[in-house]
C-alpha cells in the first residue's frame, strides 16, 4: 500500500512539474519572447544547481563512509585475509583520493565556465607533456597494485594441502555436509551413481578403504592456527562457499573438484569478545527485540533455524552460498567453529565414522 501511494504521489510531482514548464512556455508566448532561448540569468541558475548538486553527491558520500561504517567486515580471521584487507584497503584508497580530486575539479570546472554572454571557448588541441603525464603516472600506480594484487592472489590460492587437515564441503539444493578425512586425513572415494538421498546422501564409496574412518557432520570445526584444506563439492548446480570472516570464497561445480586452504587466527570465543563483534551483535538483537513475537519467531527460524529461547544471537562463523542458486538459496548456510586443539579433539572423538558398509551400485 505505501509503495503504491509514494508510487502516486512520484507521478503527481511529474504531473505539476510538466504543468509548470507549460505555463511557463505560455507566459513567454504571450510576452512574444522565444521559449527555447537561453539567457545569462538561466545559465548563471544551472550553474550554482551544478555546484550544489556535485558537491551534496560529495557530502553524501562521505556521511555514507563515516554512517555505515559499523556495518562493515571486523579485520579478517584468516592468515591470507589480512594480506586481502590490506590490498582492498590500498585501492580504495586511491580510489577515493582520485575519485574526490576529479570530481571536485568537474564540477568547479562546470559551474566556472557555464556559458556567459560574449565568452568564447579556449580551442587547445594537444599537450605532449600532459599527454604523457596522464598516461604515465596512471600506468606506474596501476601497474604497483596489479602486481602487488597477482602476488596476494599466488599466495592465496596457490596453497598445497601437505599439512593441511582435509576436509570435504559438500553442496546441494539447499544444504551444505561436511566430510572429515579421518585418521588417515585423506578422503574416501565418492561416485554420483551411489547416491541415495536417505542412506548415503554424499554419494560416497563404502568399499574404499579411505571411506571408513571419514566423518559426516553438519557443521566444521577448526583449530585456531592450524592450516586446513576445504575440497568443495556440489550434486546439482552451482553454489559458492562463502564465509566472509574469513575472507574464503570459491565456487562449488558440479563435476569439477574446487579447493580453498587457509588457516584460521581467531577462536569464535575470541570473535565473541571482540568489541566490534559485540556492538553488531547487539545491533542484531536490539533489532530482533523490537519485532513481535510472531516476526520474531519466523525470522530466526527462516535466517538462523533458532527459536527465541536462543536469543540473545551469540556471533558464529557461518559458511553461505554466493551464487543464487534456488529459491531457499538465502537459508543455505553452515556453522563453522574455531576452537583450541583440546577442544577439536573432544568434538571430533563425538562424530560418527561412516563405517565400511559396501554398497553395490545402482
Ligand atoms: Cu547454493
Amino acid at each position: 500500500m505505501i509503495y503504491l501511494l509514494i508510487g502516486g504521489l512520484l507521478f503527481l510531482a511529474i504531473v505539476t512539474f510538466v504543468q509548470i514548464i507549460r505555463v511557463s512556455e505560455l507566459l513567454s508566448k504571450i510576452r512574444n519572447k522565444d521559449v527555447n532561448e537561453v539567457t545569462e540569468n538561466d545559465n548563471n541558475i544551472q550553474g550554482k544547481i551544478l555546484l550544489v548538486v556535485g558537491f551534496g553527491f560529495l557530502v553524501f558520500v562521505i556521511w555514507q563512509i563515516v554512517a555505515w561504517k559499523h556495518l562493515i567486515l571486523p579485520p579478517a580471521s584468516s592468515l591470507h585475509g589480512v594480506e586481502i584487507d590490506s590490498l582492498m584497503n590500498t585501492t580504495m584508497m586511491l580510489i577515493l583520493v582520485v575519485f574526490f580530486i576529479t570530481s571536485i575539479i568537474l564540477f568547479f570546472f562546470g559551474f566556472k565556465y557555464r556559458g556567459i554572454k560574449g565568452r568564447k571557448a579556449f580551442f587547445y588541441a594537444h599537450n605532449n607533456k600532459l599527454e604523457i603525464v596522464w598516461t604515465i603516472v596512471p600506468a606506474i600506480v596501476l601497474s604497483g597494485l596489479i602486481v602487488s594484487g597477482l602476488k596476494v592472489w599466488d599466495s592465496t590460492m596457490n596453497v598445497t594441502s601437505e599439512n593441511s587437515q582435509i576436509i570435504e564441503l559438500h553442496s546441494r539444493q539447499f544444504q551444505w555436509a561436511a566430510r572429515y578425512a579421518g585418521e588417515d586425513n585423506i578422503l574416501g572415494k565418492h561416485d554420483f551413481r551411489l547416491i541415495d538421498r536417505a542412506t548415503n546422501p554424499l554419494s560416497l564409496d563404502k568399499g574404499d578403504k579411505y571411506t571408513i574412518d571419514d566423518k559426516i557432520t553438519n557443521e566444521v570445526h577448526l583449530v585456531v592456527g592450524k592450516p586446513v584444506m576445504l575440497k568443495f563439492r556440489s550434486d546439482d548446480v552451482i553454489h559458492s562457499a562463502y564465509i566472509p570472516h574469513f575472507r574464503v570464497q570459491m565456487n562449488c561445480v558440479p563435476g569439477v573438484r574446487t579447493q580453498f586452504g587457509f588457516t584460521p587466527t581467531k577462536t569464535t570465543q575470541e570473535m565473541r569478545e571482540d568489541p566490534q563483534i559485540i556492538r553488531q551483535m547487539q545491533e542484531l538483537n536490539d533489532r530482533i527485540d523490537a519485532m513481535s513475537l510472531i516476526e520474531k519467531t519466523v525470522f530466526l527460524d527462516e535466517n538462523f533455524a533458532k527459536t527465541v529461547d536462543d536469543l540473545p544471537l551469540k556471533f558464529d562463523y557461518q559458511l553461505l552460498c554466493n551464487k543464487i542458486c534456488g529459491s531457499a538459496h538465502y537459508n543455505m548456510k553452515m556453522k563453522f567453529v574455531v576452537e583450541t586443539q583440546e577442544e577439536f579433539d573432544t568434538w571430533i572423538a563425538q562424530q560418527k565414522e561412516v563405517g565400511g558398509l559396501v554398497l553395490t551400485k545402482k
